[in-house]
């Protein structure tokens, strides 16, 4: 199989770390469809985002969540759905205020970061700053007193894994979150969980330049659903207009 994955992506991250920790062997390519143009993850994928994978046959499924599903699946042992039906919809419920909300959090906050000579720069970060610090208490209290957010490790733990060290990177105040804290920690200690660091960790210090992780060749940024909706609930709508009307905006393309 292979895997069109991007370091970077949490998306993309969630489901190496699942192949990892079935131990499904893969072949990763590295894309990023607004980088770097290359149509073979465009013709594979509606939507022309990672992550996509390839079965040997040439089939190939688009989404993180669905390919988890379907991973899930084919390779049940060692399980990364909860057996419980209420845990496992907890689950999709961590995974999705992660996929929605978290990825959004983020986003904004490196968009503020970006556009540092925007009036709203300090603004729309300090937005980021708090909601990310409402969602880790959030989580803190999913967590309660389990070692992982479902019981056993499951999805949602691979899911937050990819976001909650985001809060170290925006230097949130940590020590409100004692059992985050120690989950991270703990999480560390997963092989599949270690390796996806390690090369996210490879990838972020190979960033010099905030604007190449995230503008094309042509200034374009890759926007979509949650990620639009966050600015505009935070009031920073003028941002996303003046983004908008200078070109700086692509979206995934049209349904065909
Ligand atoms: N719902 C999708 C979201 C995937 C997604 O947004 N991936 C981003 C990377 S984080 C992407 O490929 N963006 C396209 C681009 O930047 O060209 C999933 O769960 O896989």
């Amino acid at each position: 199989m292979k895997l069109f994955t991007f370091a970077t992506s949490p998306y993309a991250r969630k489901v190496r770390i699942v192949l990892d920790y079935k131990g499904v062997a893969y072949e990763p390519i590295e894309r990023c469809y607004s980088l770097d143009r290359k149509e073979d993850l465009r013709s594979t994928s509606a939507r022309a985002e990672v992550p996509v994978l390839v079965l040997d046959d040439g089939r190939s499924i688009a989404d993180s969540t669905i390919i988890s599903e379907y991973l899930e699946q084919v390779y049940p042992t060692p399980a990364v759905y909860p057996r419980d039906a209420y845990e496992r919809s907890r689950m999709r419920t961590i995974e999705d205020l992660c996929d929605r909300t978290f990825d959004a959090v983020g986003f904004g906050y490196f968009l503020g970061v970006l556009r540092k000579e925007a009036p709203e720069a300090t603004a729309i970060q300090d937005a980021a700053r708090d909601e990310c610090h409402a969602l880790m208490a959030r989580l803190e209290r999913e967590l309660g007193d389990r070692d992982y957010f479902c019981g056993e490790i499951s999805l949602a733990d691979f899911s937050v894994i990819t976001h909650a060290p985001l809060a170290r990177s925006m230097k949130i105040e940590m020590s409100d979150l004692p059992r985050m804290r120690a989950w991270m920690d703990r999480m560390r200690q997963v092989p599949a969980v270690a390796a996806d660091h390690e090369r996210a960790a490879k990838a972020w210090s190979g960033v010099h330049n905030i604007a190449a992780e995230f503008e094309g060749p042509d200034g374009r940024i890759h926007w979509r659903d949650s990620r639009l909706e966050w600015p505009v609930r935070h009031g920073f709508i003028d941002l996303v207009a003046r983004e908008f009307h200078a070109g700086k905006m692509m979206f995934p393309p049209k349904a065909n």
